[in-house]
């Protein structure tokens, strides 16, 4: 079967890979990402500096998805710059994912990735778990702004990862935004930020950082990753790719994320719980699943989602 798609120019052999933030911090688990079925490798969104990150328990298997405050765990930019031309080596994209606690960190980052040269910048503008940082994306002005510093340092073609929005006015403003831009891609969604999970044996929250609010992923953000990624399917078409994140844990769920209008799909939660075989499994059960209803690729039913008259 025929997985293959293309982001911005960049071809994937198979249009599935881990979600930054899983399983892809240290060189170790990007080297196991890249010796693995993945169809690409995705970076730890990172900062200046190393980060720790919050105070463990941060992340928690919930039933149905997972809760996390990781608080920006990575190696820094200088460490990933260094890494991501040895990456190269396992010939599949690598996708590296900026993030900062700054506006200024952002050029700084994207000067550092200038000269490392990753196939794609990811630019995380929703990270729900650092204290008294909003998430930038829901700030489109703010979005515009870094937007606009940051596309005149890169040379390399860069998208934005999203929140995930919750009200049509707001897909279309920041879609707004992003055309203005010219991001080349961008993915949804990521974590929805800022929920509570409760134990109600021992009375308490189940993560340390921010009270034990932190941002859901999994089977039960699935809908709310599917609503998002066909809003902005319904608004581009095929002219800005869309990767659809939230809630994939079997083959069928990647076919409706592709269906809604995905170019191609990222594993979170399962992969975390599953480990990097589960990308083996996924191209299996896709496959199965593409060659049951008789289509020839997995780009063939891109956004043929049917709508009721
Ligand atoms: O590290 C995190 O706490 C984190 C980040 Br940067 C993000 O973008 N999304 C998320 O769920 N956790």
């Amino acid at each position: 079967m025929d997985l293959s798609t293309k982001i911005a120019g960049v071809t994937f052999r198979v249009g599935l890979m881990n979600a930054s933030g899983a399983l892809c911090v240290t060189q170790a688990e990007l080297e196991a990402l890249g010796e693995s079925d993945a169809g690409a490798i995705v970076t730890k969104s990172m900062t200046p500096l190393a980060r720790e990150g919050n105070p463990l328990p941060r992340y928690v298997a919930i039933d149905g998805g997972s809760i996390n405050s990781m608080g920006l765990p990575n190696l820094g930019y200088p460490a990933y710059a260094k890494l991501i031309p040895g990456l190269k080596r396992f010939k599949r994209p690598v996708v590296a994912s900026l993030a900062g606690l700054h506006p200024d960190d952002f050029l700084e980052g994207a000067k550092a990735l200038n000269a490392a040269g990753p196939d794609l910048v990811e630019v995380n503008l929703s990270c729900p778990n650092i204290p008294g940082k909003p998430q930038i994306g829901y700030d489109f002005d703010e979005t515009e702004r870094l937007l606009e510093a940051i596309r005149d340092i890169f040379t390399i073609p860069f998208g934005v990862k999203l929140p995930p929005y919750f009200d049509p006015i707001h897909h279309h403003k920041i879609a707004e935004v992003l055309q203005r831009i010219g991001v080349t891609f961008v993915t949804v969604i990521n974590s929805v930020g800022n929920t509570l999970v409760v134990d109600p044996e021992q009375e308490r929250v189940v993560i340390k950082p921010k009270g034990g609010f932190g941002g859901l992923g999994g089977r039960i953000i699935k809908p709310v990753a599917l609503a998002n990624v066909r809003a902005f399917w319904k608004i581009w078409g095929d002219r800005i790719p869309i990767i659809g994140t939230g809630g994939v844990e079997n083959g069928t769920d990647i076919f409706e994320h592709v269906l809604c209008g995905a170019s191609a799909v990222q594993i979170g939660t399962i992969l975390v719980e599953e480990g990097v075989g589960v990308f083996r499994r996924l191209a299996q059960e896709v496959t199965e699943c593409l060659e049951r209803k008789g289509y020839p690729s997995l780009m063939s039913c891109r956004g043929k989602l049917q709508e009721m008259d």
